[in-house]
């Protein structure tokens, strides 16, 4: 059912119930099959699609010669960047097993999606002009950036990332000295981050985050930002000289970011 697929799903996250409704009363099934291009790189935007089942390739060309590739298991959603921003396809989608997708199309993704992200735009924007990892963006890069973020709400105590995990932020960061006994080295204030640096370096997590009270974080979507502005590395890049002292005052040396010792 596309309810059941959809509910993961970043960009449909903020509609009300109504809306929601609307959106899986318009989506239809479209089954693919090996070797079948669901979507040409440089094409216009049709529809939005939410993957069911079955694995796809996704292939965007990146300069003259060089290419960029990842796949996509099972999970998923692609094509919204042409509805969104008007722009041809930016990749080309290539279905490599047998699968199912749940079709949205341009008008109603527009109608419903795009004005709901406008709101989501106002309420966010003065916030995200404050947060100093993104100062190194462009602004209408940053205008982008509120496309990409959902929001979470996460009660006193609980565990919002842990040490060690392969990827994937407010208040207590907490490192292990030594096994299993965990030491508090900071808390995080209202327009400051964490969970930046497993990004940026693909290390597992170098600390866990637990909330004091309750705390309400964005949450960036990782690869909805490399989607629509390219590898986090390279942007982070501009402003490596403000990471480094980030990292130094948090660890007490960038050392440590290559090896988070664990
Ligand atoms: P679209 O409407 O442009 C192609 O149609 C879709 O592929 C695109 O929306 C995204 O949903 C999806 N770069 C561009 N588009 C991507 C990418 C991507 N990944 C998925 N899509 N990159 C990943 C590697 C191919 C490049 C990241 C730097």
């Amino acid at each position: 059912q596309a309810s059941l697929t959809c509910k993961d799903i970043l960009l449909f996250k903020n509609l009300d119930q109504e809306q929601l409704s609307q959106v899986l009363d318009t989506m239809f099934e479209r089954k693919v099959t090996p070797q079948e291009h669901v979507i040409d790189e440089g094409d216009d935007g049709d529809n939005f699609y939410v993957i069911e089942r079955g694995s796809h390739d996704i292939v965007a060309a990146k300069d003259d010669q060089s290419r960029c590739a990842v796949c996509c298991d099972n999970h998923g959603s692609f094509g919204e960047l042409a509805l969104m921003y008007n722009t041809p396809r930016a990749a080309t989608i290539t279905a490599t097993t047998e699968g199912a997708l749940w079709g949205l199309d341009r008008v109603t993704f527009r109608r419903i999606i795009l004005k709901n992200n406008a709101k989501k735009r106002k309420t966010y924007e003065s916030f995200i002009e404050s947060v100093l990892l993104l100062k190194s963006l462009e602004a209408s890069e940053r205008k982008k950036v509120v496309d990409v973020i959902g929001q979470k709400v996460y009660q006193d105590g609980e565990r919002i990332l842990s040490q060690g995990d392969k990827i994937l932020i407010k208040h207590k960061i907490v490192t292990s000295t030594e096994v299993n006994q965990e030491v508090e080295i900071g808390r995080c204030q209202r327009g400051q981050y964490f969970g930046e640096l497993a990004l940026t370096t693909n290390k597992p997590r170098a600390a866990s985050a637990y909330a004091v009270r309750e705390v309400k974080c964005l949450v960036m979507d990782v690869q909805a930002f490399e989607r629509l502005l390219g590898p986090c590395m390279d942007i982070m890049k501009r402003n490596i000289t403000h990471c480094e002292e980030q990292l130094i005052a948090m660890f007490g040396s960038s050392m440590d970011l290559t090896n988070p010792g664990i």
